[in-house]
């Protein structure tokens, strides 16, 4: 499914902005048949949770509602008309007046709708999307939906992250030629000077295709004619870290000479590849600097934020850092489209996170926390087939950005106990089956140490979460360096692979301070990563570094955690915290070699 553009021929308006909203309740039977009976309005973009001062609305478990009148623009009156949801978390219904168009699974990925014949070019309709948190055992990420002593209901999952939930991202109306490109597919290689765009096109219709590249000042560096092909371009000016450079293919379908759709994506020519222990991005070694992430911001929760956008890659700019993860689900295209403009490189993570009955918030389970324990029904049938929609659907989705230079199918899940291996296999030939040039990759928790993982083996690259200093060893730093060196030797010896530190961090209130090894100190927070980077430097084949977190965010309320977690090397409203300062020394020292 293409991203919504305006181009030539395709048209565009984002239905953001105030909605009618309200809570499902059992006095709500039909809300898409009439006009929404409700005082309350919600924006769009934006997690619904924290905007209301009523913990019903915040805790509210099930169905929600969202609508709006949408007027069709009259000039559409020969087009395809689509409604297209950005993100609707967890679940989502589209009711166009009082008809169902569209039902959608998973929390982070788009959906669409063609309403064509619903609706009247100059005319109006109702628009109700319907959105549902709930999460179960088969859901991807999993949870339980427990009820309380006084019959209510609550949501609790493993994931160490707040259930935000609503419309996190753009809904849009969107006009589409009848004849129109229904994908690209677009790989990049590189062959001495010369840059080579293998693309394939789908139509839906009968034309013939065109495609011309066109480069950063709008002239024409290849171009040829078929469905599918290969363009060469001399001289190319390469995608790299840091150093961004897109061409432009422009795709067209022609019918009797007439351009009846174009479509035009973004173009980074690089490479990307394992050689033994070597990341290689354009033939060279790469080290990844940089975060795991959350989209996660005060009031507006998991809301898309261009704002937030912008200062976010500011910071990670001003930090050293030419790499993050989108842990632990699939962001806003905008952010993709912002990373492959800006040159930096992304692991492109699916919602698989919580897949692990022996965590309970993040934490494992001898904590206690709120992880479910009878998580019975976890990695069957079912829920493989939702992690197989998802990795089908991020790849769709992401596929044609330069940015992404490898697939992590999942954050942390069950890699110890028997049959983990055989939920795992397929998943991992999945991934390589859809996209044969990226490798692909899990984020290997801590509890499955090299000879326990029954997973590594088909990962290309081994993504570590660690918390030796904080989880295991807290205070003790000199036997943290020790334990991660020892560790990361074994993975070493064992796999030979190239190893990334996906996870390691201290949860730091900011202005708390210590002369002491005082964990939760500012203080505390920058030496414990500098006995990480003091290990990394003797490991040879550590090719990454990745903090967690950027910046503090919200989480589900527990003992363990104090208004979220406080990991971030900035705050959630993003200030420095001391251990930014440490980093930006070391990260700006190894982007600049
Ligand atoms: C992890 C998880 C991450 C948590 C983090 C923590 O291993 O992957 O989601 O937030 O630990 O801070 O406990």
């Amino acid at each position: 499914m293409l991203t919504p553009k305006v181009t030539a021929t395709r048209e565009l308006l984002s239905l953001d902005g105030l909605w009618s909203f309200a809570v499902d309740d059992d006095a709500l039977h039909t809300p898409w048949a009439a006009p929404l009976q409700t005082e309350l309005q919600a924006p769009v973009p934006a997690s619904y949770n924290d905007l209301f001062i009523d913990q019903k609305i915040r805790d509210h478990v099930g169905w929600v509602w969202y609508q709006r009148t949408v007027r069709v623009p009259r000039g559409w009156r020969d087009e395809r008309v689509l409604v297209r949801v950005d993100a609707a978390t967890h679940r989502g219904v589209v009711y166009v007046d009082d008809r169902l168009v569209a039902e959608h699974e998973g929390g982070y990925l788009p959906f669409e709708a063609d309403i064509t014949d619903l609706v009247t070019a100059g005319a109006e309709f109702r628009l109700t999307i319907g959105v549902d948190n709930r999460l179960t055992p088969d859901t991807i990420p999993p949870g339980t939906v427990v009820t309380r002593q006084d019959g209510s209901q609550a949501q609790t999952y493993m994931h160490d992250f707040y259930n935000y939930a609503g419309l996190h991202r753009t809904v849009w109306l969107a006009s589409r030629p009848r004849v129109h490109v229904d994908d690209v597919t677009v790989v990049t290689d590189i062959d001495g000077e010369t840059g080579v765009v293998d693309y394939r096109v789908d139509l839906d219709g009968d034309a013939e295709v065109r495609v011309r590249l066109l480069d950063e000042d709008g002239r024409a560096v290849a171009s040829t004619t078929g469905a599918a092909g290969s363009l060469r371009v001399e001289a190319a000016h390469l995608w790299k870290p840091g150093a961004a450079y897109l061409y432009s293919l422009v795709v067209e379908a022609v019918d009797g000479g007439v351009v009846v759709d174009e479509y035009p994506v973004n173009v980074g020519i690089r490479t990307v590849a394992v050689d033994g222990g070597r990341f290689l991005i354009n033939g060279e070694p790469f080290h990844f600097t940089g975060f795991g992430k959350h989209e996660d911001t005060a009031v507006r929760g998991k809301g898309h934020d261009n704002a937030y956008l912008v200062h976010d890659f500011q910071l990670l700019d001003w930090i050293g850092a030419n790499s993050f993860r989108t842990s632990h689900y699939p962001y806003a295209e905008e952010v993709m489209d912002f990373a492959d403009r800006h040159g930096i490189v992304v692991i492109d993570e699916t919602a698989a996170v919580g897949l692990n009955k022996k965590i309970g918030g993040g934490i494992a389970d001898m904590l206690g926390g709120a992880g479910d324990k009878d998580f019975a029904d976890g990695f069957g049938p079912k829920m493989q087939e939702a992690h197989k929609r998802e990795i089908r659907e991020l790849i769709a989705r992401d596929k044609n950005h330069p940015c992404v230079v490898m697939w992590s199918i999942a954050n942390e899940p069950d890699t110890m106990s028997e049959g983990t291996d055989t939920y795992f296999e397929p998943l991992f030939a999945l991934a390589r089956d859809l996209d044969p040039t990226r490798p692909v990759t899990f984020v290997n928790v801590m509890m499955a140490p090299p000879n326990v993982c029954r997973v590594s083996k088909f990962a290309d690259v081994l993504c570590l979460n660690r918390y030796y200093g904080w989880y295991v060893d807290g205070g003790d730093l000199a036997t943290a360096e020790a334990h991660l060196e020892q560790e990361l030797r074994g993975w070493e010896q064992m796999y030979g692979k190239p190893m990334i530190m996906t996870e390691y961090g201290a949860d730091t209130i900011a202005g708390y301070h210590s002369v002491w090894d005082q964990p939760w100190t500012e203080e505390y927070q920058a030496k414990m990563l500098d006995v990480y980077h003091r290990v990394f430097d003797r490991v040879e084949t550590m090719v990454g570094e990745q903090v967690w977190n950027f910046a503090d965010f919200q989480t589900s309320s527990g003992f363990f955690r104090v208004d979220g977690n406080k990991k971030g090397v900035f705050t959630r409203d993003r200030k420095p915290k001391a251990a930014a300062h440490a980093l930006r020394a070391r990260w700006t020292r190894i982007i600049e070699n």
